[in-house]
């Protein structure tokens, strides 16, 4: 099967969770073309002969406001099916990538046009798609598509009613590479390891990862570190990058926590990260889904976030990390003290965590739901069609 995939190319979990995919289907064959308009962010397994990147480059001119990226795009799209004769084209995000794809499959000149399947990630419908601006087009490109995905069953009862699309979508969660992200190998009794570089071996590792924008609370993280420090002796690791980091370096020092929390910036090795870590923070006052958290739990660590969204599809609330409503830091705190503060509960819930996330969101399993719909949408099993 020729596969193209339109994403967004940065660090966010859509990007991620669509960059994995990809390479899932190349690895077991499939030819991927990712379209984007950088390289992405987890596009670093070393070349795979079967996967091919085609950049978008838009034009700027004085006459626009902003470069067309959404029209280059689909013209990008448009070659790229007329040349290599796509069959399905994988757009994650509502706004703009399916735009774009329905745009480029109803254009080009082919005798056989490919099939349009369109996930649905969280804020493509949460913020951009009921935005007035944008809510006809993110409908019609929702309903125009062939298939329809959601990441979790919130999300897709959640465009059904907030949005009144008219689509049948399918709930496929996001998967995880249990290799990639794993526990980590007992540390190096030469203190060497990357653990110790960030605590003393009687200290807890505290983490949260995310692209700092305002829906992740980060000010919720330090403030529920600032609760956990005071009780047990603890560090904050903060990964990644966003508008919100300076206020949350700013809460850290004003808090006096400067040297118990290094900020880390965005890096792609998170799994390096998550793997020495003892529990994840994610306060969020949205979330479809939770990749992030997912990737931590595959990592063998518990997880203490909001009940809201997607997140108790990922979390199993009490089982692999514990939920508490959003902006309750003094619940989060508890709740992160009530599991690192006896090593017995932190293994299990550890053990659990890992065990979920191999049991229900492994890729293999993921890629096998895809493939169905893949195959649903093109009217013939993928693997017999010849395509
Ligand atoms: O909001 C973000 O952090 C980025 C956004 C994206 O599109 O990259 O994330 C959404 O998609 C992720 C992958 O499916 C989900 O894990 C996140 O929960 C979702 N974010 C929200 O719903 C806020």
């Amino acid at each position: 099967m020729n596969l193209a995939i339109l994403l967004h190319s940065g660090a966010g979990g859509s990007g991620v969770a669509a960059t994995e995919l990809g390479l899932g289907f190349a690895r077991a064959g499939h030819v991927v073309h990712f379209v984007a308009d950088r390289v992405p962010f987890r596009l670093t397994e070393p070349s795979l002969p079967n996967v091919y990147f085609h950049q978008v480059e838009a034009m700027t001119y004085p006459l626009f406001d902003a470069p067309l990226t959404t029209l280059a795009e689909a013209s990008k799209l448009a070659e790229v099916i007329e040349e290599f004769g796509i069959d399905v084209i994988h757009a994650h995000y509502a706004v703009p990538h399916a735009t774009a794809a329905i745009l480029a499959r109803d254009m080009v000149r082919a005798a056989r046009r490919p099939v349009v399947v369109t996930t649905l990630h969280g804020t493509d419908v949460t913020l951009v798609g009921l935005n007035r601006a944008y809510l006809r087009t993110t409908q019609y490109s929702i309903e125009r598509s062939d298939a329809v995905v959601a990441v979790s069953r919130y999300l897709a009862d959640y465009t059904v009613r907030e949005m009144g699309v008219r689509a049948d979508i399918r709930v496929i969660p996001n998967a995880v590479d249990p290799q990639r992200f794993r526990p980590a190998p007992p540390a190096a009794p030469d203190g060497s390891g990357l653990r110790q570089r960030f605590a003393h071996p009687d200290e807890k590792l505290l983490v949260h990862i995310s692209n700092f924008r305002p829906v992740k609370r980060t000010e919720d993280v330090i403030r529920v570190f600032e609760r956990v420090a005071a009780r047990l002796g603890a560090r904050l690791l903060m990964v990644g990058d966003g508008p919100d980091r300076p206020a949350a370096v700013a809460l850290a020092s004003e808090l006096g926590l400067t040297g118990r929390v290094s900020f880390l910036g965005s890096f792609p090795r998170i799994e390096d990260v998550l793997s020495v870590s003892d529990l994840f923070l994610l306060p969020s006052v949205k979330e479809s889904f939770g990749l992030s958290a997912l990737e931590a739990m595959a990592s063998g660590v518990p997880v203490v976030a909001s009940r809201i969204g997607g997140l108790p599809e990922v979390v199993d609330d009490g089982v692999t990390g514990l939920l508490c409503e959003v902006g309750d830091v003094e619940a989060m705190a508890q709740a992160a003290v009530s599991i690192l503060s006896d090593p017995a509960t932190q293994a299990s819930f550890g053990r659990a965590a890992r065990a979920r996330a191999m049991r229900e969101f492994s890729e293999e399993r993921v890629l096998g739901m895809v493939a169905e719909v893949y195959e649903g949408a093109l009217g013939v099993p993928a693997a017999a069609s010849g395509r």
